[in-house]
């Protein structure tokens, strides 16, 4: 990062028609963000109301806050140090740390922490367990769960005085039960059975806290990561801000290149969400790219590393077993996990069980005085939809079910990762055996992709696996940009394969009945029937693309209040028709219209009474002006 680093203009920029609130929790410090989005009247002619303003979640963090200025060389500020002080169970590091087995890699992970030299790096205190885990199975509410539970309401109260509870669709969740209210202690409880987590390293307290469970909304990440080819730090800063503005709850940082600890520094310190990583591939570069030197001391020397930096969640390989590599031998696409690979490479080199099992427990020892969350690789899933399903898939699955409960034993909180490529019909399968195998901790997959012939299109082939999965239960889904098997994606690339998710996010948030859930969409169509176009580009999930869709045909200011846009124009437009068709039954015969109502409900009124007539007006001006219709207006 050069000395002028500034943070990425376009990221910063306020959404449009919308401000930064907090809500309060039980103590000052305890500031929950949320975007609300303002909306016009609605206009004298259609019932002139006031339409209050939307809640809606914010994962943008302090970079679209117009009250702070961010300094990427100093950092974002430590919200959660005085939450994590407070527990009195963590101590700061001198330069002499006993876990540090390699003294000469602290020093020069220090050396590299150039920009904020002075950060203290914290650990628990001997003997200590500081995973909100460990507090929740305790009984102890931790400000996170609190935050949390604020968070994840933020549509309620208004839904409530909205209505929309009422209008909301009944939920199908599967068996989730999500209850009507998420309360802190739900939080607690939810993390305490281990059906959800809180990444949440105390190494990290710039971190605005979320959570992963099926009870909750679901929520998506987004990878981003130089390789050897290409991509900067100032480039993967950028990638997290702009991320996260468009909804990712939470950012992997796959970077293999050169300058990989420097680069997760950087983004650690400016990251308001969880920051996950796949070690693996940083004791890989330590061994030159041979995975034959890998050791278990290399990796525990950076799993620590990156515990004190901060990392929130480790994706570790460790159900990549020795006896199930042969089983991909008659795999279409073999094995395509990068980090499944590396193992299965070491395996049979070695010919020796996959170390990360074998030290599984040490593993735990490590995260726990840091609290860093297990994200449990998938190292064998299918990279085609040919090998969905397969034994070595599922008995990798098993493995990470075991695993769990070895997790759960020392309080680490765990979540579970998923396939890869899998038809539309063998999706609920991997889903209901999750939650058998692994005691219903959470899922989190990548798509899955339900078809493979779109290169170029897969984060739509991988958004329709990733909406039916997270429907039946799936906690987290890993974004699959347009780029995915093609090269590294670019910002454009990071903001389709955000979007993409957040729809198949929200989807599932709808289809499971999430209290609340359905009080933007109402909005959004209302502002919508009304003609409030401004309204209805600003409740998007990306306003920018709708607004600039609208303007290339009707550019002109005058044209933000038509009763019509350029799809159908000012004839063909159904809901224009609709209001009219509503005024006309309004001004026929109130007695009719009583009469009908109360037999029929005020519905039906409508369609029955004047249905026929207005057609009957509507075909005699499409007769009359025949295909001229068809023109662009
Ligand atoms: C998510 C679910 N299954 C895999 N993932 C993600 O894939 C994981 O979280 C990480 O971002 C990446 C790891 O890739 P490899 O090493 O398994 O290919
Ligand atoms: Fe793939």
């Amino acid at each position: 990062l050069s000395d002028s680093a500034t943070v990425d203009a376009a990221s910063i920029k306020p959404f449009p028609g919308s401000k930064k609130i907090f809500v309060q929790g039980s103590q000052a410090d305890i500031l929950v963000p949320m975007r609300e989005i303002s909306l016009a009247d609605t206009a004298m002619e259609l019932g002139a109301e006031k339409n209050p303003p939307v809640r809606v979640y914010d994962t943008s963090g302090p970079y679209t806050d117009e009250n702070i200025v961010i300094d990427l060389r100093k950092g974002l500020a430590e919200m959660r140090r005085n939450w994590i002080d407070a527990r009195l169970d963590t101590e700061y590091l001198n330069e002499k740390s006993s876990l540090f087995a390699n003294q000469r890699a602290r020093d020069e992970a220090l050396d590299r922490l150039r920009f904020n030299h002075k950060r203290k790096i914290r650990r628990a205190l001997a003997g200590k367990n500081v995973t909100q885990m460990h507090y929740a199975k305790q009984g102890i509410i931790t400000p996170e769960m609190e935050y949390i539970a604020i968070r994840e309401n933020m549509s309620l109260q208004q839904a409530r005085a909205q209505g929309v509870l009422e209008q909301q669709h009944q939920g199908m969740d599967f068996g989730a039960n999500i209850p009507d209210e998420i309360t802190p202690e739900f939080v607690r409880s939810e993390v305490a059975r281990g059906r959800a987590i809180i990444p949440a390293n105390i190494n990290h307290p710039e971190l605005e806290p979320m959570i992963i469970g099926r009870n909750f909304l679901v929520k998506v990440n987004g990878n981003i990561g130089n390789s050897a080819l290409g991509s900067s730090i100032e480039e993967e800063v950028e990638k997290l801000t702009w991320g996260t503005r468009w909804g990712a709850d939470t950012i992997m940082d796959l970077s293999t290149g050169k300058n990989i600890h420097e680069t997760r520094e950087w983004i650690i310190r400016n990251s308001h969400v969880p920051i996950g990583t796949v070690p693996i591939y940083q004791a890989l570069e330590k061994v030159n790219g041979v995975a034959e030197d890998l050791s278990w001391e290399i990796f525990r020397d950076t799993l620590i590393e990156q515990a004190e930096q901060g990392v929130d969640y480790f994706t570790i390989h460790a159900g990549v077993l020795l006896r199930y590599v042969p089983l991909t031998a008659k795999r279409v696409t073999g094995i395509v996990s990068r980090g499944g690979s590396i193992m299965a490479k070491w395996c049979l080199a070695h010919h020796k069980e996959n170390f990360l099992y074998t030290h599984f427990e040490d593993i735990c020892e490590i995260m726990k005085a840091y609290d860093v969350s297990f994200s449990l690789g998938d190292g064998l899933r299918p990279g085609s939809v040919a090998d969905a399903n397969d034994a070595a898939q599922f008995g990798e699955l098993e493995t990470l079910g075991e695993l769990t409960k070895i997790a759960w034993k020392h309080d680490i909180q765990t979540m579970i990762e998923g396939p890869g490529h899998v038809p539309m019909h063998l999706i609920k399968e991997n889903m209901d055996k999750q939650l058998r195998e692994c005691g219903e901790a959470p899922f989190y997959t990548l798509g899955p992709l339900t078809t493979d012939i779109a290169p170029g299109y897969d984060h739509i082939t991988s958004g329709i696996g990733a909406a039916m999965i997270a429907w039946y239960g799936c906690a987290m889904l890993c974004y699959v940009t347009p780029k995915e098997h093609l090269g590294l994606p670019n910002k454009d690339d990071v903001k389709v394969g955000i979007i993409t998710y957040k729809i198949a996010a929200h989807a599932a948030d709808l289809a499971k009945g999430h209290p609340g859930s359905q009080l933007r969409d109402n909005a959004l169509s209302k502002a919508r029937f009304e003609f409030r176009w401004e309204d209805q580009f600003n409740l998007g999930l990306d306003s920018d693309t709708a607004r600039s869709f609208h303007d290339e045909t009707l550019p002109k200011e005058s044209a933000k209040v038509a009763h019509f846009c350029s799809m159908c124009g000012p004839k063909f437009c159904s809901m224009k028709i609709t209001q009219e068709v509503r005024e006309y039954a309004a001004n026929l015969g109130a007695d009719l219209s009583a009469e009908l109502g109360e037999a029929l409900g005020e519905e039906s009124v409508v369609r029955m009474v004047d249905v026929e007539a207005e057609m009957a007006t509507k075909a005699a001006e499409f007769r009359a002006q025949g295909t001229k219709l068809y023109s662009k207006v």
